[in-house]
């Protein structure tokens, strides 16, 4: 019915189909808007939609390049399967869908018979589509505890701590910029205002455009007026445009936070009506910052005294200014203290939940809320089965704050059979990878947990390409259709903050392939057809949650292919946060908990402090430090690949052909490298080898390392395994570094040294 739809045109024989976009391939729930031009059913140009309300018509090479992933010579197109033993050899079979649903029940039920359903567990990863999903898979197929967004994670170490920390603190979704992004009228909303400065916090959104955030919107804000204030080792495209760029020691975010706070308090530069009445624990935060002056701040964190004071007081003086956070503040080990000192210093400025400063909402996703809806799909008594650190570490984590899941170092260690004595204990014995790929990418010491993953008797996982995990360990597989091949929906923030929704709309058929859900709600349907029934085919699922909880239809989604909430300022004051409709906030006190007395309960510190990472110049002083000399930090995004993703397509990897370490030339001067030589970087833990990218992007005691690298272009049988292990930064870091909430780990941070090496081991160079 083409000619019915606003959101299908046709024009000289090419079909122009409206849609926003998501994933596969990977992507964060941004939804940039874009036409995808069809010509005889195959994608021949990708364009930007200038009428979607927040990208208007902007896009990432990524997207340019989606014809090259639909139509790459290696997407699986079949489910193949292969015998056990021969995990890590090509020898894939073939075999319809009906096949392997069949294998995949018949194994299911056979471990629910004989180990019970607790013996399954799920990974996913980042905010793929499948995120919204993948929690349900667990339960609501397998009747498993373990399956509620697992991560091969340690420290859940994205995401989760920021999201938690918003819990708690300000029992709120998780908070973003102000850019006009609720208004379909934009920044032209009378209600709006520019926001005076905006601080960028272990964040590069330009490249990264995470979670729901639409990296531009910086671009957009600065050219009207909003100036740049950044906290980051390296010097970003932003750092270069700042006023102020705080160029921190990685991993010492909360020495800096508590001493920008010290300045504002110190300096009473702080909104003192909106501390007296909205917040819980000012005095004992002030104590808490007092020791930290800007030359302590200096020593510990190498950041310049008039950088600090001169940003505090720009910041807090000039209102509205805004601040957006990035994943380095989860990704060490003081996740939450970095992430208390960042919420802290947006509170004290006045600054929440104001035009131009930093929006709050009351999570609001419809899966969520669907989850809820569909009552505790667990069987009686699989909750206590649900895999926890039998000593009792990581008590907040484990009470399912913000996301849920076995904690990654947990489940580790689970697998290792470092709990096998204890009466809790049982045999894991099968694993449903959605999303995820973790032995590239997300798993700190990925050898461990291969060798670990190893022993499982059964693993399937779903993707568009063969990756390194998926050849070393799965026996089954199955095919995933891309999000130009299937209809869905796009949440940004996963609805912590979700600024519209989205439709997903299918523009070419590829009919030997599914969507996540689609697998979802055919293996609901085959293993609790009690709780899947309900939902005669994917779109009406859709169509039956969105009339539930905003009142429109899916119908009505795709013909608007935005749907924008609006939005409304100092909701604490009229009752929009609590469900008692009192003014406030959802927390234990009603107030913004400076100092929190719920990470109090759980043995944590009320209020932020300073603690040297595990692996740092200091802490290891003498001689690690000295035979380590150098601070690394990994992983900054680059704008033409996803985590993993895109390394095999060509227009991409033409862009970002090599993993680069970057290095001040005049330490590299020093070791002797030269830029484009290889360079192999060891830790106490472990090694990996990167190409050398000089510049004074960072300074001489700081490199950074790219993450996720892997060669489809070279063998992918084991042991080589797409060099997965050779260029990976993962081996160098430690496990189980984390705080005892069970959140952070150090993917940003640790001491290194650097030599000169002749090439890649897959690519036959000699170390
Ligand atoms: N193109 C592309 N986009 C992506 C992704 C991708 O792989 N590619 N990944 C997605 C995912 S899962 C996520 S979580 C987001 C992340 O998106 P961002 O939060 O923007 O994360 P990064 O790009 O890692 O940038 C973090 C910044 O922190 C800096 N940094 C490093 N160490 C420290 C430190 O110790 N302290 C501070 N303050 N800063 C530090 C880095 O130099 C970098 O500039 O991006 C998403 N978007
Ligand atoms: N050293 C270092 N390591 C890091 C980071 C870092 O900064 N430094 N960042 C970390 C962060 S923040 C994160 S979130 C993790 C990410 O880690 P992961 O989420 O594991 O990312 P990928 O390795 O790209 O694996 C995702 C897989 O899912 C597939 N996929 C894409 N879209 C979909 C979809 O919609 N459905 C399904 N089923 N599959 C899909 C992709 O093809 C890919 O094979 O990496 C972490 N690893
Ligand atoms: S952020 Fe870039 S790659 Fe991601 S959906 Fe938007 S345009 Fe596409
Ligand atoms: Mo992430």
């Amino acid at each position: 019915m083409a000619e019915t739809k606003t959101f299908v045109t046709e024009e000289d024989g090419v079909v122009k189909v409206r849609t926003c976009a998501w994933s596969p391939p990977g992507d964060h729930p941004v939804g940039c808007g874009m036409f995808i031009h069809v010509k005889d059913g195959k994608i021949v140009k990708v364009e930007g939609d200038p009428d979607h309300p927040i990208t208007q018509g902007r896009l990432c090479p990524r997207c340019i390049a989606l014809d090259e992933v639909v139509y790459h010579k290696d997407r699986l197109l079949s489910p193949m399967v292969r015998k056990r033993e021969d995990r890590g050899r090509d020898t894939w079979e073939k075999i319809s869908w009906d096949e392997a649903y069949d294998i995949l029940e018949e194994k299911i039920r056979e471990i629910q018979k004989e180990y019970g359903a607790e013996a399954i567990f799920t990974l996913t990863g980042t905010g793929r589509e499948s995120t919204l999903y993948a929690p349900v898979y667990g339960p609501a197929i397998m009747d498993t505890p373990n399956g509620a967004s697992t991560y091969a994670f340690s420290g859940e170490a994205c995401y989760g701590p920021r999201a938690t920390i918003s819990n708690y603190l300000l029992g709120a979704g998780v908070p973003e910029i102000d850019f006009a992004q609720f208004f379909p009228d934009r920044y032209d909303n009378p209600e709006f205002e520019v926001p005076k400065y905006i601080m960028v916090w272990g964040k590069d959104p330009l490249y990264s455009s995470p979670d729901g955030f639409f990296g531009h919107s910086i671009i957009d804000l600065m050219k009207r007026g909003s100036k740049i204030i950044t906290v980051d080792p390296r010097l970003t495209w932003l750092g270069a445009h700042a006023e102020y760029h705080l160029q921190l020691r990685p991993g010492t975010d909360a020495a800096v936070g508590l001493g920008f706070l010290n300045v504002i308090i110190q300096e009473d530069l702080y909104d003192q009506e909106f501390v007296e009445k909205w917040c819980y624990g000012f005095e004992e935060l002030a104590e808490a910052c007092k020791p930290w002056t800007p030359e302590r701040v200096k020593e510990v964190s190498w950041v310049e005294p008039d950088q600090l004071v001169g940003a505090a007081r720009a910041f807090a003086t000039n209102a509205p200014s805004t601040a957006t956070w990035g994943v380095a503040l989860d990704q060490s080990k003081q996740s939450t203290q970095g992430a208390q000192c960042f919420l802290a210093i947006c509170a004290i400025c006045g600054y929440l939940d104001v035009p131009g400063g930093v929006t709050i909402t009351n999570p609001t996703s419809f899966i969520g809320q669907w989850r809820y809806d569909m009552g505790d799909t667990l069987s009686e008594g699989m909750d206590e089965k649900h895999i926890v650190d039998p000593t009792g570490k990581y008590a907040l984590f484990n009470a399912g704050a913000a996301m849920g899941g076995v904690q990654g170092d947990t489940l580790l260690n689970w697998l290792e059979g470092m709990y096998k004595d204890d009466p809790s204990y049982y045999d894991l014995r099968m694993c449903w990878i959605i999303g995820n790929n973790p032995l590239a990418c997300m798993a700190d010491q990925p050898k461990r947990w291969y060798e670990a993953m190893k022993d499982l008797d059964f693993i399937v996982a779903q993707d568009i390409f063969m990756t390194p995990t998926i050849m070393a360990l799965a026996d089954l597989v199955l095919p995933l259709s891309t999000f130009a091949e299937h209809n869905g929906l796009v949440t940004p923030n996963y609805g912590r903050n979700q600024h519209f929704v989205g439709a997903m709309n299918t523009a070419v058929e590829n009919p030997n392939t599914k969507s996540d859900l689609e697998i979802l709600v055919d293996m609901g349907k085959r293993m609790r057809p009690e709780l899947w029934e309900q939902f005669a085919d994917v779109d009406d699922f859709f169509d039956q949650k969105l009339k539930e909880n905003y009142g429109y239809g899916l119908e009505e989604l795709r013909e608007k292919s935005v749907i924008q909430p609006g939005y409304e300022y100092r909701k604490y004051e009229k009752g929009g946060f609590r469900p008692d409709g009192q003014p406030g906030f959802y927390t234990p006190t009603g107030l913004i908990e400076l100092y929190s007395t719920v990470l109090e309960s759980y043995g944590e510190k009320p209020v932020p402090y300073f603690e040297e990472p595990e692996y740092s110049p200091v802490s290891q002083a003498g001689a690690v430090a000295d035979e380590y000399p150098l601070v690394y930090t990994t992983g900054g995004r680059h704008i033409s690949m996803f985590h993993s993703e895109h390394r095999q397509i060509p227009s991409l990897r033409a862009l970002h052909p090599d993993p680069l370490v970057t290095i001040n030339p005049a330490t590299a001067e020093k070791y002797g490298i030269q830029q484009g030589d290889w360079v192999r970087v060891t830790t106490p833990l472990g090694e990996c080898t990167q190409k050398a990218n000089l510049t004074n992007e960072v300074n001489e005691k700081t490199i950074h390392l790219e993450h996720a690298w892997w060669f489809p272009e070279q063998d992918g049988e084991a042991p080589n395994l797409y060099g997965v292990f050779d260029a990976n930064p993962n081996n160098i870091m430690p496990h189980e570094s984390v705080s005892v909430t069970g959140y952070g780990a150090p993917y940003k941070n640790g001491i290194c040294r650097i030599e000169r090496v002749s090439g890649l081991k897959g690519n036959g160079g000699e170390q």
